[in-house]
């Protein structure tokens, strides 16, 4: 289940920003590019694993319980997914249309999920499994044509040096002291391992940063750092602030870039290539007892109103502690991948179209084509205000129908088709006069 954040929340906006608002940071022509790239992918699999799914309660386990972290570290050794198949896992990313993939490289419970050398708090030295999940996934989905970023938690329920605790992590029977410098090498030093042993990786996607709002993470250091070994990887932080020099994106939890719902995005909304990242029921690590799962259609809805609000969608699954993802999860994954077949276009390659979302749905645009998604309407007509262009044709996406419209000096308005029934978003697309 999602884990309340407030008192975070609330300090991280009252806090001053942290010594990487004064680096000046120049994006490499590569990472203008991979922005680029970014923001045409438009869906994304974020993959929550770790040791907590043993206990299928979240991966806010080990805080939620007050678990000691020796008494954590029994999980390990029980931790042996023998049904992991990255080859699986990267071609359920791929039907369902995704074009990257995020996965926890280490949460906040430390452990890493890759052959680390600067711990032995890892998959491979601690568990029966043995195998690093990071490089069998890198290596898959370069096979397959897939992006793979790194997950990264700043923030460390293990690791003694982190200290001053921040606002969790205060039952886990750490010694109350430690020094905060010597953790920021530790997790410079697994960066490091991450951006030089794995191939060309998408970019990294902190989190964690909110636990200690008012510390010095040495931002600069470490995004100077990660832009030298990878100039084309994307840096983004989930701090629920502005993004900060060195950041190539900014991301958004369970809310649309501009909603604020879920109580963590009241930072305004950057220039920079936006992400949502959700979950398909209300837990991103596996959760047994959480059957609150969206439908496909919900799922649907949520990545085509994160395109007409020029956002990717990051969609969560958690896998289980065999290796295997949920069928509730792969089902949908299927279906909105099916969709995508059939609408893809109005969606990869499109960036926010020229209406602002409205409550009948939004728009996208790519070139001289404006995709209207009527996701909520009931009337034959739809009114949409003047467009920056003629409109020279109007049509049907899913099979090419003509639609009536009639052009003013105030808009464009559409007589559109009965909807097929179960019709979840009916697409119009408009042709714009050159
Ligand atoms: O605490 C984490 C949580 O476990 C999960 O990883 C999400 C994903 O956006 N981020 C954090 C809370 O902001």
């Amino acid at each position: 289940m999602l884990r309340p954040l407030p008192i975070a929340l609330t300090l991280a906006t009252l806090m001053t920003a942290p010594a990487a608002a004064q680096y000046r940071y120049e994006p490499a022509p590569a990472n203008l590019a991979a922005r680029a790239w970014f923001q045409d992918a438009k869906f994304g699999l974020f993959i929550h694993w770790g040791v907590y799914s043993l206990l299928q309660d979240g991966e806010w386990v080990m805080q939620n319980r007050g678990i000691r972290a020796s008494e954590y570290e029994t999980l390990a050794p029980e931790f042996n997914p023998t049904r992991f198949d990255a080859a699986e896992w990267v071609a359920l990313a791929q039907a369902a249309g995704m074009r990257y993939i995020t996965i926890t490289s280490k949460h906040h419970d430390g452990f890493a999920m890759f052959d680390s050398q600067v711990s032995d708090w890892d998959i491979v030295e601690r568990t029966p499994y043995r195998r690093d999940v990071i490089r069998m996934l890198a290596e898959e989905c370069r096979r397959q044509g897939l992006r793979l970023f790194v997950y990264y938690s700043q923030l460390d329920w293990h690791h003694s040096d982190y200290f001053p605790r921040g606002q969790t992590g205060h039952a886990t029977g750490r010694a109350e002291s430690g020094d905060f410098g010597r953790y920021l090498d530790y997790m410079d030093g697994q960066l490091r391992e991450l951006f030089t042993g794995y191939g060309e990786l998408g970019g990294v996607w902190f989190d964690g940063m909110w636990d200690r709002p008012e510390a010095d993470w040495r931002l600069e250091r470490t995004y100077r750092m990660l832009h030298e070994l990878q100039p084309a990887a994307l840096v983004g932080s989930n701090h629920h602030r502005a993004p900060f020099p060195g950041e190539d994106f900014q991301m958004f939890e369970q809310d649309l870039p501009g909603a604020n719902t879920a109580g963590f995005n009241t930072a305004a909304v950057s220039d920079l290539p936006l992400e949502t990242a959700a979950t398909i029921n209300d837990s991103w690590g596996y959760h047994l007892g959480d059957r609150n799962f969206k439908s496909a259609a919900q799922v649907i809805g949520l990545l085509v109103n994160a395109a007409g609000r020029n956002a990717n969608l990051l969609l969560n699954v958690g896998p289980m502690p065999t290796g295997e993802i949920q069928p509730e999860f792969r089902t949908r994954l299927h279906e909105v991948g099916a969709w995508l077949r059939r609408n893809g276009e109005a969606i990869y390659g499109t960036r926010g179209g020229p209406i602002a979302p409205r409550p009948w749905g939004v728009t996208t645009q790519k070139q001289d084509r404006v995709y209207v998604h009527v996701l909520s309407w009931q009337d034959p007509r739809l009114a949409l205000p003047a467009l920056p262009r003629r409109v020279r044709a109007a049509t049907v996406l899913a099979d090419g129908r003509r639609v009536a419209f009639q052009e003013t000096a105030d808009g464009v308005t559409l007589t559109l088709p009965p909807r097929a029934e179960g019709e979840v978003d009916q697409i119009v697309v408009l042709e714009l006069a050159r």
